[in-house]
């Protein structure tokens, strides 16, 4: 028995009310004492315990009590549990006053927030239906750093250092990189096609690869032109590769991207990196090629660059494989715009939209 539970000195009314009295102001003082979780429990380990709880040694004290004292020793024994109980659940939080019940009260009549649907962005869609659109035809996707250097962007691309060529695609340089040799210097690359190199560098041959990205230029935005815009390079080598195949693969992504009635058309073109290079174009999807405000009444609309392979291309893959012979293998590239295609998917007439952030705008695509 406990030393601090003093039994009753006999079983009268009287000393009852005094031994219960004595254990209910000790069971109140120690609960008033009660600040944090560890000690709720602690004192419900005290007092309500199975084995040792102070309760236990109150109800033993019933053991010598006399047959006429056991009903009202039960009373008071019930009344001092209820109590102990009662203490415990208060200090625990579990018993809630009235205002902390009104202060957490829902008003069921108030209209629920609703939550928006997410959608993607006009820009992730078409990238991804560009990409879907080649992954049927088995070409894997692949990905490269949007902070490149001079030697995969220009060099390793057929644009020498100081060749005219590098002027059309004008870019942002790291800063402080003057004690570096020109092919490794970094900057932001103007396009996906060094990922062209740095795909076959990784692997011989057979290629076939769509690569989709972030790319940058030292452009003044317009409607139709961006400083930062997205692109979707393609790249096939294997051997007997011609530039039937091209015309048939891009004939074939252009109706899957904008239907079976789009007619499309190649012209001469020049990219230091393929040889021969072509632009293609397709039939005004607005007006169906009979010429209108949106292609210049020429019934065409240009979409993006191709071309096969040039041999000074391999070269550079072959200084790390070898397998890349123009000898004996051939390839055809190609690289597309993904906002003017996303543009002319949805019709939509300011590149700049894209990049607003604004959800009248984006709203439509959800
Ligand atoms: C290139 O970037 C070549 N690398 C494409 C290529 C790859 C050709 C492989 C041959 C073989 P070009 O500079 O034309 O080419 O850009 C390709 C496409 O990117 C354009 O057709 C156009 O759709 C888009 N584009 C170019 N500049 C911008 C710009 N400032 N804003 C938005 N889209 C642009």
């Amino acid at each position: 028995m406990s030393p601090e539970i003093q039994p009753p000195s006999s079983f009268d009314d009287t000393s009852l009310d005094q031994a219960f009295g004595r254990v209910t102001a000790q069971a109140r003082e120690e609960a008033a004492a009660l600040t944090d979780p560890g000690s709720v429990e602690a004192f419900r380990l005290r007092w309500l315990g199975r084995k040792q709880g102070l309760l236990n040694d109150v109800s033993a004290w019933l053991k010598a009590a006399p047959p006429a004292a056991k009903k009202s020793f039960g009373e008071r024994f019930k009344t001092l549990k209820d109590l102990v109980e009662g203490l415990l659940d208060q200090a625990a939080g579990s018993g809630h006053s009235d205002s902390a019940l009104a202060a957490e009260s829902i008003d069921i009549t108030l209209p629920g927030s609703r939550r928006l649907t997410g959608a993607e962005h006009p820009i992730t869609r078409t990238w991804n239906e560009i990409v879907s659109v080649f992954a049927a035809l088995g070409y894997s996707v692949g990905v490269g750093p949007e902070v490149e250097t001079d030697f995969y962007n220009f060099e390793s691309m057929n644009f020498p250092p100081g060749h005219p060529a590098r002027d059309t695609q004008d870019t942002l340089v790291i800063a402080n990189q003057e004690r570096r040799p020109l092919r490794d210097r970094l900057l932001l690359r103007t396009h996906t096609s060094p990922v062209q190199m740095r795909t076959m560098e990784s692997q011989p041959p057979p290629i076939r690869i769509v690569i989709p990205g972030k790319v940058h230029r030292n452009e003044a935005d317009d409607a139709t032109h961006s400083s930062t815009f997205h692109q979707v390079e393609g790249l096939c080598v294997d051997t007997n590769i011609t530039f039937s195949d091209l015309k048939g693969t891009l004939d074939h992504a252009m109706k899957a991207l904008f239907g079976p009635s789009v007619k499309t058309r190649f012209f001469p073109s020049f990219f230091p990196f393929t040889e021969p290079s072509a632009d293609v174009q397709i039939s005004c999807i607005f007006c169906g090629g009979k010429g209108c405000r949106k292609c210049k009444h020429s019934g065409w609309i240009e979409l993006l660059g191709c071309g096969m392979v040039d041999p000074a291309v391999f070269a550079f893959a072959a200084e790390k494989q070898p397998a890349y012979d123009s000898k004996r293998i051939s390839g055809f590239a190609f690289g597309m715009g993904i906002e003017r295609i996303a543009m002319m998917k949805y019709g939509v007439s300011d590149i700049g939209q894209f990049y607003s952030g604004d959800m009248r705008f984006l709203g439509q695509f959800a």
